[in-house]
Protein backbone atom coordinates (compact mmCIF):
# COMPACT_ATOMS: atom_id res chain seq x y z
CA UNK A 1 0.00 0.00 0.00
CA UNK A 2 1.13 3.43 -0.76
CA UNK A 3 3.07 4.93 2.23
CA UNK A 4 4.34 8.41 1.65
CA UNK A 5 8.25 9.47 1.93
CA UNK A 6 8.94 11.40 5.04
CA UNK A 7 10.08 13.94 2.95
CA UNK A 8 7.33 14.19 1.20
CA UNK A 9 5.45 14.37 4.40
CA UNK A 10 7.57 16.91 5.37
CA UNK A 11 7.69 19.28 2.77
CA UNK A 12 3.48 19.32 2.34
CA UNK A 13 3.32 20.26 6.24
CA UNK A 14 6.00 23.33 5.17
CA UNK A 15 4.26 24.60 2.63
CA UNK A 16 1.01 24.01 4.44
CA UNK A 17 2.22 26.28 7.29
CA UNK A 18 3.05 28.87 5.37
CA UNK A 19 -0.49 28.87 3.88
CA UNK A 20 -2.24 29.14 7.41
CA UNK A 21 0.32 31.74 8.18
CA UNK A 22 -0.40 33.76 5.63
CA UNK A 23 -4.19 33.64 6.96
CA UNK A 24 -2.92 34.57 10.50
CA UNK A 25 -3.16 30.76 11.81
CA UNK A 26 0.10 29.19 13.61
CA UNK A 27 0.03 25.65 12.55
CA UNK A 28 2.09 24.57 15.82
CA UNK A 29 -0.16 26.29 17.91
CA UNK A 30 -2.85 24.39 16.74
CA UNK A 31 -1.29 21.07 16.96
CA UNK A 32 -0.61 22.38 20.47
CA UNK A 33 -4.14 22.50 21.02
CA UNK A 34 -5.05 19.31 19.41
CA UNK A 35 -3.25 17.44 22.30
CA UNK A 36 -5.04 19.28 24.92
CA UNK A 37 -8.65 18.11 23.37
CA UNK A 38 -9.28 14.40 24.86
CA UNK A 39 -11.77 12.34 22.49
CA UNK A 40 -12.74 9.14 24.58
CA UNK A 41 -13.41 6.01 22.89
CA UNK A 42 -16.39 3.93 23.92
CA UNK A 43 -15.20 0.47 24.81
CA UNK A 44 -18.58 -0.65 24.10
CA UNK A 45 -18.30 -1.28 20.61
CA UNK A 46 -15.93 -3.99 20.92
CA UNK A 47 -18.09 -6.60 22.53
CA UNK A 48 -21.30 -5.24 21.15
CA UNK A 49 -22.49 -3.49 24.14
CA UNK A 50 -23.14 -7.30 25.82
CA UNK A 51 -20.69 -6.45 28.95
CA UNK A 52 -19.26 -9.14 30.70
CA UNK A 53 -21.67 -10.14 33.34
CA UNK A 54 -22.72 -12.93 31.62
CA UNK A 55 -26.87 -13.15 32.56
CA UNK A 56 -29.24 -15.80 30.51
CA UNK A 57 -31.50 -14.30 27.46
CA UNK A 58 -31.64 -10.63 28.82
CA UNK A 59 -32.91 -8.02 25.93
CA UNK A 60 -30.65 -5.79 24.80
CA UNK A 61 -32.01 -2.35 24.54
CA UNK A 62 -29.11 -1.59 22.18
CA UNK A 63 -29.58 -2.60 19.12
CA UNK A 64 -26.64 -3.97 17.16
CA UNK A 65 -26.68 -5.70 13.69
CA UNK A 66 -24.50 -8.45 12.34
CA UNK A 67 -22.10 -11.12 13.93
CA UNK A 68 -18.65 -10.13 12.51
CA UNK A 69 -16.14 -12.32 13.96
CA UNK A 70 -13.57 -11.49 16.49
CA UNK A 71 -15.52 -9.72 19.43
CA UNK A 72 -13.89 -9.59 22.55
CA UNK A 73 -15.16 -11.42 25.08
CA UNK A 74 -13.65 -10.32 28.28
CA UNK A 75 -11.49 -7.17 29.64
CA UNK A 76 -8.12 -9.20 28.30
CA UNK A 77 -9.31 -8.92 25.02
CA UNK A 78 -11.13 -5.67 24.98
CA UNK A 79 -8.26 -3.70 26.48
CA UNK A 80 -6.36 -5.55 23.84
CA UNK A 81 -7.98 -4.23 21.26
CA UNK A 82 -8.28 -0.58 22.44
CA UNK A 83 -4.65 -0.44 22.43
CA UNK A 84 -4.76 -1.29 18.54
CA UNK A 85 -7.06 1.20 17.82
CA UNK A 86 -5.35 3.51 19.78
CA UNK A 87 -2.17 3.20 17.68
CA UNK A 88 -3.45 4.45 14.48
CA UNK A 89 -4.86 7.88 16.04
CA UNK A 90 -2.75 10.53 16.74
CA UNK A 91 -5.77 11.64 19.29
CA UNK A 92 -5.51 12.23 23.21
CA UNK A 93 -7.65 9.51 24.11
CA UNK A 94 -10.21 9.51 27.00
CA UNK A 95 -11.44 6.07 28.48
CA UNK A 96 -15.10 5.61 27.66
CA UNK A 97 -16.29 2.60 30.49
CA UNK A 98 -19.52 1.40 31.22
CA UNK A 99 -20.47 -0.20 34.63
CA UNK A 100 -21.25 -3.12 32.51
CA UNK A 101 -17.80 -3.77 32.05
CA UNK A 102 -16.95 -3.96 35.43
CA UNK A 103 -14.01 -7.20 37.05
CA UNK A 104 -15.59 -8.08 40.61
CA UNK A 105 -12.95 -11.33 42.13
CA UNK A 106 -16.84 -12.53 42.93
CA UNK A 107 -19.88 -11.70 41.03
CA UNK A 108 -21.54 -9.36 42.20
CA UNK A 109 -25.08 -7.37 41.28
CA UNK A 110 -24.52 -4.36 38.89
CA UNK A 111 -26.13 -1.89 41.63
CA UNK A 112 -22.94 -2.59 44.58
CA UNK A 113 -20.26 -2.04 41.86
CA UNK A 114 -17.81 -0.24 43.23
CA UNK A 115 -14.12 1.13 41.97
CA UNK A 116 -12.27 -1.79 42.90
CA UNK A 117 -13.82 -3.52 40.36
CA UNK A 118 -12.79 -1.50 37.70
CA UNK A 119 -9.21 -2.08 39.11
CA UNK A 120 -7.75 -3.82 35.99
CA UNK A 121 -9.20 -0.68 33.44
CA UNK A 122 -7.75 2.09 36.19
CA UNK A 123 -4.35 0.40 35.73
CA UNK A 124 -5.03 0.42 31.91
CA UNK A 125 -5.98 3.88 32.05
CA UNK A 126 -3.22 4.91 33.83
CA UNK A 127 -0.20 3.11 32.23
CA UNK A 128 -1.50 5.11 28.79
CA UNK A 129 -2.39 8.78 30.40
CA UNK A 130 -6.17 8.14 29.99
CA UNK A 131 -8.91 10.30 31.45
CA UNK A 132 -11.80 7.96 32.00
CA UNK A 133 -15.61 8.98 31.14
CA UNK A 134 -18.34 6.37 32.58
CA UNK A 135 -21.48 4.88 32.28
CA UNK A 136 -23.93 3.25 34.65
CA UNK A 137 -25.37 0.66 32.01
CA UNK A 138 -29.25 0.86 32.56
CA UNK A 139 -29.90 -1.63 30.31
CA UNK A 140 -29.46 -5.23 29.31
CA UNK A 141 -29.90 -6.71 32.54
CA UNK A 142 -32.67 -9.04 34.30
CA UNK A 143 -33.52 -5.69 36.54
CA UNK A 144 -34.86 -3.89 33.57
CA UNK A 145 -38.67 -4.27 33.71
CA UNK A 146 -40.29 -3.81 30.34
CA UNK A 147 -37.69 -1.75 28.97
CA UNK A 148 -37.46 0.59 32.03
CA UNK A 149 -35.42 1.47 34.86
CA UNK A 150 -35.53 4.74 36.40
CA UNK A 151 -39.03 5.49 35.43
CA UNK A 152 -40.04 1.89 35.75
CA UNK A 153 -43.50 2.06 38.00
CA UNK A 154 -41.80 -1.08 39.76
CA UNK A 155 -40.42 0.31 42.98
CA UNK A 156 -37.83 -2.45 43.30
CA UNK A 157 -36.51 -1.78 40.15
CA UNK A 158 -36.14 1.83 40.55
CA UNK A 159 -34.38 1.18 44.14
CA UNK A 160 -32.27 -0.65 42.13
CA UNK A 161 -31.26 1.12 39.42
CA UNK A 162 -31.04 4.35 41.67
CA UNK A 163 -28.55 2.18 43.88
CA UNK A 164 -26.39 1.74 40.68
CA UNK A 165 -26.68 4.85 39.95
CA UNK A 166 -25.47 6.55 43.30
CA UNK A 167 -22.45 4.01 43.70
CA UNK A 168 -21.91 4.92 39.92
CA UNK A 169 -21.15 8.28 40.70
CA UNK A 170 -19.25 7.48 43.57
CA UNK A 171 -16.90 5.38 41.31
CA UNK A 172 -16.47 8.21 38.92
CA UNK A 173 -15.56 10.67 41.78
CA UNK A 174 -12.59 7.69 42.86
CA UNK A 175 -11.47 7.63 39.58
CA UNK A 176 -11.06 10.65 39.06
CA UNK A 177 -9.35 11.40 42.04
CA UNK A 178 -7.28 8.41 41.67
CA UNK A 179 -6.23 9.88 37.51
CA UNK A 180 -6.53 13.40 38.89
CA UNK A 181 -9.02 13.66 35.99
CA UNK A 182 -12.40 15.02 35.80
CA UNK A 183 -14.85 11.42 34.77
CA UNK A 184 -17.69 12.46 32.50
CA UNK A 185 -20.65 10.29 34.67
CA UNK A 186 -23.28 10.09 31.55
CA UNK A 187 -26.73 8.97 32.51
CA UNK A 188 -28.67 7.02 29.29
CA UNK A 189 -31.91 5.13 30.33
CA UNK A 190 -33.84 3.55 27.34
CA UNK A 191 -37.05 3.80 29.84
CA UNK A 192 -40.38 4.24 27.50
CA UNK A 193 -43.14 2.78 25.87
CA UNK A 194 -43.63 1.16 22.35
CA UNK A 195 -47.34 2.32 22.18
CA UNK A 196 -49.04 5.48 23.98
CA UNK A 197 -49.61 5.66 27.64
CA UNK A 198 -52.05 7.44 29.26
CA UNK A 199 -49.46 7.97 31.79
CA UNK A 200 -46.60 10.52 30.27
CA UNK A 201 -46.53 12.32 33.31
CA UNK A 202 -46.25 9.83 35.69
CA UNK A 203 -43.05 7.80 33.85
CA UNK A 204 -41.46 11.36 33.71
CA UNK A 205 -42.33 12.32 37.30
CA UNK A 206 -40.34 8.89 38.70
CA UNK A 207 -37.44 9.60 36.57
CA UNK A 208 -37.18 12.75 38.26
CA UNK A 209 -37.31 11.23 41.56
CA UNK A 210 -34.78 9.31 40.78
CA UNK A 211 -32.65 11.42 39.46
CA UNK A 212 -33.27 13.49 42.41
CA UNK A 213 -31.81 10.67 44.79
CA UNK A 214 -28.80 9.51 42.63
CA UNK A 215 -27.83 13.45 42.12
CA UNK A 216 -28.71 14.35 46.28
CA UNK A 217 -24.87 13.13 47.28
CA UNK A 218 -22.47 15.85 47.18
CA UNK A 219 -19.29 14.98 45.86
CA UNK A 220 -16.12 16.71 44.34
CA UNK A 221 -16.69 17.96 41.15
CA UNK A 222 -13.09 18.43 40.76
CA UNK A 223 -13.17 14.22 39.79
CA UNK A 224 -17.30 14.47 38.59
CA UNK A 225 -19.18 15.62 35.98
CA UNK A 226 -22.95 14.10 36.14
CA UNK A 227 -24.38 14.40 32.31
CA UNK A 228 -27.84 13.18 31.18
CA UNK A 229 -28.23 12.02 27.85
CA UNK A 230 -32.40 12.34 25.55
CA UNK A 231 -32.81 11.01 22.57
CA UNK A 232 -35.99 11.08 20.22
CA UNK A 233 -36.93 7.71 20.52
CA UNK A 234 -35.30 4.26 20.80
CA UNK A 235 -36.16 1.00 18.81
CA UNK A 236 -39.39 -0.77 20.91
CA UNK A 237 -40.03 2.92 22.31
CA UNK A 238 -41.53 4.62 19.07
CA UNK A 239 -44.42 6.00 21.03
CA UNK A 240 -42.79 8.06 24.27
CA UNK A 241 -39.40 8.16 25.31
CA UNK A 242 -38.83 9.63 29.34
CA UNK A 243 -35.45 10.63 29.03
CA UNK A 244 -36.69 13.16 26.15
CA UNK A 245 -34.14 16.46 24.73
CA UNK A 246 -36.47 18.47 26.71
CA UNK A 247 -36.61 16.47 29.56
CA UNK A 248 -33.06 16.22 30.15
CA UNK A 249 -32.23 19.76 28.87
CA UNK A 250 -34.95 20.86 31.58
CA UNK A 251 -33.08 19.09 34.65
CA UNK A 252 -29.70 19.61 33.75
CA UNK A 253 -30.26 23.66 33.51
CA UNK A 254 -32.26 23.86 36.96
CA UNK A 255 -29.84 21.60 38.52
CA UNK A 256 -26.71 22.78 36.87
CA UNK A 257 -25.70 19.48 35.66
CA UNK A 258 -24.28 18.72 32.57
CA UNK A 259 -25.67 17.37 29.03
CA UNK A 260 -24.88 14.87 26.70
CA UNK A 261 -25.87 15.46 22.77
CA UNK A 262 -25.46 12.01 20.75
CA UNK A 263 -25.43 13.27 17.47
CA UNK A 264 -27.63 10.48 16.44
CA UNK A 265 -30.86 11.42 18.60
CA UNK A 266 -32.26 14.01 16.68
CA UNK A 267 -34.38 14.32 14.23
CA UNK A 268 -32.27 14.02 11.01
CA UNK A 269 -32.75 17.84 9.72
CA UNK A 270 -32.02 18.87 12.92
CA UNK A 271 -28.73 20.52 13.64
CA UNK A 272 -26.48 19.46 16.96
CA UNK A 273 -23.86 21.44 15.98
CA UNK A 274 -26.37 24.86 16.98
CA UNK A 275 -27.72 23.68 20.33
CA UNK A 276 -24.43 24.22 21.69
CA UNK A 277 -24.80 27.62 21.85
CA UNK A 278 -28.24 27.25 22.92
CA UNK A 279 -27.65 25.44 26.18
CA UNK A 280 -24.13 25.83 27.19
CA UNK A 281 -25.03 29.22 28.68
CA UNK A 282 -27.62 27.37 31.11
CA UNK A 283 -25.95 24.09 31.82
CA UNK A 284 -22.98 22.92 34.25
CA UNK A 285 -21.25 20.72 31.47
CA UNK A 286 -21.59 19.47 28.17
CA UNK A 287 -20.25 15.94 26.78
CA UNK A 288 -21.12 14.88 23.18
CA UNK A 289 -21.30 11.31 21.72
CA UNK A 290 -20.29 11.26 18.90
CA UNK A 291 -21.87 9.30 16.25
CA UNK A 292 -23.52 8.74 12.59
CA UNK A 293 -27.59 8.41 12.83
CA UNK A 294 -28.26 7.35 9.30
CA UNK A 295 -32.03 8.20 9.11
CA UNK A 296 -32.84 7.58 12.72
CA UNK A 297 -30.33 6.41 15.40
CA UNK A 298 -28.64 4.10 13.87
CA UNK A 299 -24.94 4.24 15.58
CA UNK A 300 -23.43 3.87 12.49
CA UNK A 301 -20.04 4.48 12.12
CA UNK A 302 -18.06 8.16 12.74
CA UNK A 303 -17.03 9.04 9.35
CA UNK A 304 -16.39 12.69 7.97
CA UNK A 305 -19.39 13.90 7.43
CA UNK A 306 -20.73 18.07 7.82
CA UNK A 307 -22.74 17.43 10.93
CA UNK A 308 -19.46 16.13 12.97
CA UNK A 309 -17.17 19.05 11.11
CA UNK A 310 -19.84 21.34 12.01
CA UNK A 311 -19.94 20.48 15.61
CA UNK A 312 -15.98 21.00 15.98
CA UNK A 313 -16.13 24.47 14.60
CA UNK A 314 -18.89 25.57 16.70
CA UNK A 315 -16.87 24.54 19.98
CA UNK A 316 -14.03 26.43 18.58
CA UNK A 317 -15.91 29.25 17.46
CA UNK A 318 -17.68 29.00 20.65
CA UNK A 319 -13.94 29.09 22.13
CA UNK A 320 -14.85 25.88 23.91
CA UNK A 321 -12.52 23.31 23.21
CA UNK A 322 -10.24 22.30 25.95
CA UNK A 323 -11.98 23.25 28.55
CA UNK A 324 -13.03 21.17 31.66
CA UNK A 325 -16.98 20.94 31.49
CA UNK A 326 -16.61 20.19 27.94
CA UNK A 327 -15.75 16.43 27.03
CA UNK A 328 -16.18 14.76 23.48
CA UNK A 329 -16.56 10.73 23.26
CA UNK A 330 -17.36 8.11 20.65
CA UNK A 331 -20.78 6.18 20.55
CA UNK A 332 -21.68 3.68 17.98
CA UNK A 333 -21.61 -0.27 17.24
CA UNK A 334 -21.84 -2.18 14.21
CA UNK A 335 -21.51 -5.47 14.22
CA UNK A 336 -21.12 -6.14 10.49
CA UNK A 337 -17.72 -4.50 10.19
CA UNK A 338 -14.57 -5.28 12.01
CA UNK A 339 -14.90 -3.29 15.69
CA UNK A 340 -11.50 -2.19 16.20
CA UNK A 341 -11.30 -0.83 12.27
CA UNK A 342 -14.26 0.96 13.41
CA UNK A 343 -12.81 2.73 16.02
CA UNK A 344 -9.64 3.64 14.13
CA UNK A 345 -12.37 5.11 11.65
CA UNK A 346 -14.27 6.75 13.82
CA UNK A 347 -11.04 8.09 16.04
CA UNK A 348 -9.54 9.16 13.17
CA UNK A 349 -12.92 11.03 11.87
CA UNK A 350 -12.98 12.82 14.77
CA UNK A 351 -9.55 13.79 15.11
CA UNK A 352 -9.54 15.44 11.22
CA UNK A 353 -12.66 17.14 12.10
CA UNK A 354 -10.75 18.20 15.39
CA UNK A 355 -7.73 19.37 13.23
CA UNK A 356 -9.94 21.14 10.90
CA UNK A 357 -11.50 23.92 13.23
CA UNK A 358 -8.30 24.41 15.22
CA UNK A 359 -6.71 25.44 11.20
CA UNK A 360 -9.97 27.74 10.75
CA UNK A 361 -9.37 31.02 10.51
CA UNK A 362 -12.14 32.08 12.88
CA UNK A 363 -10.80 35.50 13.50
CA UNK A 364 -10.80 36.43 10.28
CA UNK A 365 -14.59 35.13 9.86
CA UNK A 366 -15.61 37.29 12.62
CA UNK A 367 -13.85 39.91 11.88
CA UNK A 368 -15.70 40.17 8.61
CA UNK A 369 -18.62 39.75 9.91
CA UNK A 370 -18.41 42.75 12.57
CA UNK A 371 -17.39 44.78 9.85
CA UNK A 372 -20.51 43.95 8.34
CA UNK A 373 -19.16 42.64 5.56
CA UNK A 374 -20.91 39.49 4.82
CA UNK A 375 -19.71 38.67 1.38
CA UNK A 376 -16.30 38.39 2.37
CA UNK A 377 -17.21 36.23 5.63
CA UNK A 378 -19.32 33.97 2.97
CA UNK A 379 -16.54 33.77 0.99
CA UNK A 380 -13.81 32.87 3.32
CA UNK A 381 -16.08 30.25 4.55
CA UNK A 382 -16.16 29.00 1.10
CA UNK A 383 -12.54 29.37 0.94
CA UNK A 384 -11.76 27.27 4.22
CA UNK A 385 -13.08 24.41 2.81
CA UNK A 386 -10.44 23.84 0.89
CA UNK A 387 -7.26 24.77 2.79
CA UNK A 388 -4.38 22.10 3.28
CA UNK A 389 -5.82 20.48 6.19
CA UNK A 390 -4.50 17.01 5.41
CA UNK A 391 -1.08 17.67 4.88
CA UNK A 392 -1.11 19.50 8.97
CA UNK A 393 -2.91 15.89 9.39
CA UNK A 394 -0.41 13.67 7.50
CA UNK A 395 2.13 15.33 10.00
CA UNK A 396 0.57 15.39 12.83
CA UNK A 397 -0.11 11.13 12.14
CA UNK A 398 3.91 11.12 11.02
CA UNK A 399 4.86 12.70 14.24
CA UNK A 400 2.64 10.77 16.48
CA UNK A 401 2.95 7.51 14.52
CA UNK A 402 -0.35 6.65 14.24
CA UNK A 403 0.16 5.95 10.65
CA UNK A 404 0.29 8.20 7.38
CA UNK A 405 -2.58 7.50 5.19
CA UNK A 406 -4.59 4.19 4.40
CA UNK A 407 -1.82 1.68 5.33
CA UNK A 408 -2.64 1.33 8.67
CA UNK A 409 -4.95 -1.16 7.01
CA UNK A 410 -2.81 -3.88 6.37
CA UNK A 411 -1.83 -3.50 10.03
CA UNK A 412 -5.22 -4.12 10.78
CA UNK A 413 -5.21 -7.35 8.24
CA UNK A 414 -2.72 -9.15 10.12
CA UNK A 415 -4.16 -7.81 13.62
CA UNK A 416 -7.75 -9.43 12.55
CA UNK A 417 -5.82 -12.73 11.05
CA UNK A 418 -3.80 -13.40 14.30
CA UNK A 419 -5.67 -11.69 17.21
CA UNK A 420 -9.15 -11.58 16.48
CA UNK A 421 -9.94 -14.14 14.15
CA UNK A 422 -7.79 -16.85 16.65
CA UNK A 423 -10.98 -16.24 19.39
CA UNK A 424 -13.53 -18.76 18.36
C1 LIG B 1 -28.16 4.92 23.46
C2 LIG B 1 -27.21 5.96 23.94
C3 LIG B 1 -26.15 5.48 24.89
C4 LIG B 1 -25.61 4.13 24.52
C5 LIG B 1 -24.46 3.67 25.37
C6 LIG B 1 -24.23 2.21 25.21
O1 LIG B 1 -29.09 5.43 22.59
O2 LIG B 1 -26.64 6.59 22.84
O3 LIG B 1 -25.15 6.42 24.99
O4 LIG B 1 -25.22 4.10 23.18
O5 LIG B 1 -24.64 4.01 26.68
ZN1 LIG C 1 -25.01 7.94 23.24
Amino acid sequence: MYQPEVSAIQSAYEEARRVYAALGVDTEQALKAFETVGISIHSWAGDDVTGFEKHENVHSENTVTGNYPGAARNGAELRQDLDQAMRFSPCTHRLGLQSMYAEPKTPKERCDYDVEDFRDWIEFAKERHMAVDYNVSYFTHPMMKDGCSLASPDDEVRAYWVKAGINGRRICEAIGRELGCRVFNNTWTPDGTKDNTADRMGYRRRLKDSLDQIYAEPLDSRYLCDCMEGKVFSIANECFTAGSHDFYIAYAAKHNLGLTIDTGHFHPTENYADKISAVYPFVGGLMFHLSRGVRWDSDHTLIQEDGLFQVFQELKRADLLGRDNVAIGLDFFDAQVNRVTAWIVGLRAAGKALLAALLEPTHLLQEAEAAGNLGKRMALLDECKNLPVNAVWDYLCWKRQAGVGPGWLEEMDRYEREVQFQRT
